[in-house]
């Protein structure tokens, strides 16, 4: 029996579904006692320190906390429950962690997009039992904007580069505790979570020692579904977002098929896209929660879900605030959601104030479960001008000349799965997401959607330059080239396909495999 520390986290869900994958079963802490008389305590935290702090000490759940620790019983903290065993984080200066590991909790202060989201390796730098089975290449998932500096070098169990060499999981004793997730790392994440879980077993050291790791490049598969005509929910896919074939709606497989299927092919990444959300309320929407649920059960790599999230009336006028949306989101299963129509008008709305609300769904989410768990998702369309003072937007100078061989052209920004297009352009956009809390941002480009013609390197370009947040690129994947050619032409760090991969004509491995041979990082 494994108790598990749930303090509203919003990861708990795929934590407890890869330990019964294992065959353990999971007991949920509701007191003091529950932690005081575990066997192997997990302690999963994803979000914010101050609100996790917070939670704690309403909960009552600090002191046996540290009693259990101190007591140096089985523990496995996973990122935030690792960041928890410090006296203090930058990320809430006002308050205290536990303190049971002499250190603190830093910001990032590098160069490279912050949050560091993806799969990066482990500098092993002492033997563990939880290493049994690794070959010491294997990466791992990250998603944090925050990590630990440590004081006794000797609980150092392995440190991972981003920009700088960091801190990425520790032991001492029975304690031990990690910045990753191996909950959402695949195989290698599971033998790490089993090691944990199966207490004995000897200390070892991988064999393939690395001195130095690499963030590698992502790769995304994306399941745009709704409902068809006759109700069902299935995997379409857009030609330029238009998603009907003689009057049908394309009917490309099965939500959770599909996505068992790129798991098992490599993909770095899960996307579900419900996109009519606009129109449909989400928390009515069971069928989205369900293939989410299920998902979440066999599917081990990170979870985003997009479609419909905002606040809502619903018929009978009871309102829905839109952080409810995404905790029902979370506690189903998903690692990130995805924000579409909802920022876009949020944004207009900053720009006409020129200052932020406080109460918008990217701010709030991000307050609770942290800005790397807000993903903005942008559907742009190319608009071609004569001369950068045409309009009042971002233009760029285009390689690309309009049907009338204008030289430039801006990117209007539409809400709606491009139905309506806007008064606002997707750089400033990203710009303004960034500043109320997203995290990353889903960069799409309606007029490459499902043409196989390549990315729009010129948008994903501009947007890159503009953000510090990561940037996933989006649309018009053709070829592996493609591929190769958005890693080494833009600041992308991930891309994300649906209608290959849908459509059998390029699978995933394909893609790694071309991208590996031309020096590229990516995860096996
Ligand atoms: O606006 O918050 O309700 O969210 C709706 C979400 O659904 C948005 O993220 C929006 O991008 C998406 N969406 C809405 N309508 C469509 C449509 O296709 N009619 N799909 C749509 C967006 C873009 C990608 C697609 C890539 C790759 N599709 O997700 O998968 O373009 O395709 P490709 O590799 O085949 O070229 P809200």
């Amino acid at each position: 029996m494994i108790t598990l520390l749930d303090y509203g986290a919003g990861n708990v869900r795929s934590v407890i579904n890869a330990i019964e994958s294992l065959g353990e079963t999971v007991k949920i802490v509701s007191g003091a006692e529950d932690i005081l008389s575990a066997d192997k305590l997990v302690f999963p935290g994803v979000g914010a320190f101050g609100s996790m702090i917070d939670i704690l000490h309403d909960k009552n759940f600090v002191e046996p906390l540290k009693a259990y620790i101190s007591a140096d019983r089985p523990f496995l903290g996973i990122c935030l429950g690792l960041q928890a065993l410090f006296g203090h984080s930058e990320e809430a200066p006002h308050l205290k962690g536990l303190g049971l590991i002499a250190g603190s909790v830093k910001r990032f202060n590098t160069d490279l997009s912050v949050p560091h989201i993806g799969w990066n390796g482990l500098n092993f730098k002492q033997p563990s039992r939880i290493f049994a089975g690794l070959q010491g290449d294997e990466k791992f998932y990250f998603v944090h904007s925050y990590h630990v500096v440590v004081e006794d070098q000797d609980v150092v169990l392995t440190t991972t580069d981003y920009g700088y060499e960091f801190v990425s999981s520790i032991q001492k004793g029975n304690i031990i505790a990690s910045q990753f997730h191996p909950e959402k790392s695949g195989r290698a994440g599971l033998l790490i979570l089993k090691n944990f879980l199966e207490i004995a077993g000897d200390a070892t050291r991988p064999a393939r020692l690395s001195t130095r790791t690499t963030l590698a490049k992502r790769i995304i598969a994306c399941l745009d579904v709704r409902a068809n005509d006759r109700g069902d929910l299935v995997v379409t896919k857009g030609d330029q977002y238009d998603v009907r074939a003689n009057g049908d709606v394309r009917n490309l497989g099965q939500p959770v098929e599909l996505a068992r299927r790129y798991y098992q092919e490599g993909a770095d990444e899960i996307t579900f896209l419900n996109i009519t959300g606009f129109r449909d309320f989400p928390l009515a929407d069971m069928p989205m929660l369900e293939v989410l649920k299920q998902t979440s059960q066999n599917v081990f790599v990170p979870l985003t879900i997009g479609g419909g999230i905002r606040d809502y009336k619903d018929a009978d006028g009871r309102e829905y605030s839109a952080l409810e949306v995404a905790a029902e989101y979370f506690r189903s299963g998903a690692d990130k959601i995805s924000i579409g129509s909802d920022a876009v008008l949020i944004a207009e709305g900053y720009l006409a104030d020129g200052r932020p609300t406080g109460r918008s769904s990217i701010e709030e989410i991000s307050r609770v479960y942290g800005n790397q768990a807000v993903v903005v998702s942008i559907d742009p369309r190319r608009i071609y001008v004569s001369s950068p003072e045409a309009v009042d937007h971002q233009v760029i100078k285009t390689a690309i000349p309009g049907p009338g061989g204008e030289p430039y052209c801006w990117y209007q920004c539409t809400i709606k799965g491009g139905r309506e297009g806007r008064n606002l352009d997707a750089v400033t956009l990203a710009r303004v997401c960034e500043k109320l809390g997203a995290g990353e941002i889903l960069l799409n480009c309606i007029d490459r959607d499902g043409t196989n013609l390549g990315f729009d390197i010129e948008l994903i370009n501009a947007v890159a330059e503009a953000v510090s947040i990561p940037v996933i690129a989006s649309s018009g994947a053709g070829r592996v080239e493609h591929f190769h050619e958005v890693f080494t032409a833009t600041e992308a760090e991930s891309a994300l396909a649906a209608g290959i991969f849908h459509r059998r004509e390029i699978p995933i491995e394909d893609v790694k495999n071309y991208l590996a041979q031309n020096q590229v990082e990516i995860r096996r």
